[in-house]
């Protein structure tokens, strides 16, 4: 389960629903809180408008750089068990929703098993994803080498608000 050596991933966070902000904000201590995990950085919150089809509100979204000794399925149980304990609704897909947890990079790694893929399939069509993880890691590359940097300029930042630090 854990293999006493530190991994580096970066997590996106993301809800719609019951006070969204509150949501990702407690998430970050909770990711900060992690067994056998310590949080590196985290980006801002960012107001995003929705992707995908159907009305729904407005996301709160954010990256999150973790150091953990998890291999990347436990680390997606943990994960997993946070969004389950925001009361996560998994009904509608596409749909609004309280928390979600997504692993977009682990260290180098390439998987893609029944459970995860990795990195995240999406990542590179995201800018609520793209533009908080340039923030924390604006040199990262994947790991065929595409620059985060090129990928956000690509996809720009429509629909996309940086907020304040929240106090
Ligand atoms: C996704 C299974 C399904 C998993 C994957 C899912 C949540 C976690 C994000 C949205 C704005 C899981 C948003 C949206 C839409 C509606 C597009 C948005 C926003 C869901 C697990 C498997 C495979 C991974 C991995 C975690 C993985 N799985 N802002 N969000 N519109 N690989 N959010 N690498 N990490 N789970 N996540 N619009 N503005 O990305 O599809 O996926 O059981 O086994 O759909 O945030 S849930």
């Amino acid at each position: 389960m854990s293999d006493a050596l530190s991994h580096c991933c970066y997590i996106g966070l993301g809800s719609n629903l019951d006070e969204p902000l509150e949501q990702v904000t407690q998430a970050l201590q909770e990711l900060a809180a992690l067994e056998h995990t310590t949080l590196l950085s985290a980006s801002s919150l960012y107001r995003s408008r929705p992707v995908g089809p159907g009305e729904q509100p407005d996301y709160i979204n954010a990256v999150a750089q973790l150091s953990t000794e998890l291999a990347p399925e436990p680390l997606l149980n943990a994960l997993q068990a946070l969004e389950q304990a925001h009361q996560r609704k998994r009904l509608v897909r596409w749909g609004p929703r309280t928390l979600d947890l997504d692993i977009l990079l682990y260290d180098n790694l390439q998987l893609n098993s029944q459970r995860l893929s990795v990195p995240h399939p999406f990542l590179a069509e995201r800018n609520f994803v793209l533009l908080p993880l340039m923030e924390i890691a604006p040199d990262l590359a994947l790991p065929d080498g595409t620059r985060i940097a090129t990928l956000a300029q690509r996809c720009g930042n429509e629909g996309l608000i940086k907020l304040p630090p929240q106090r």
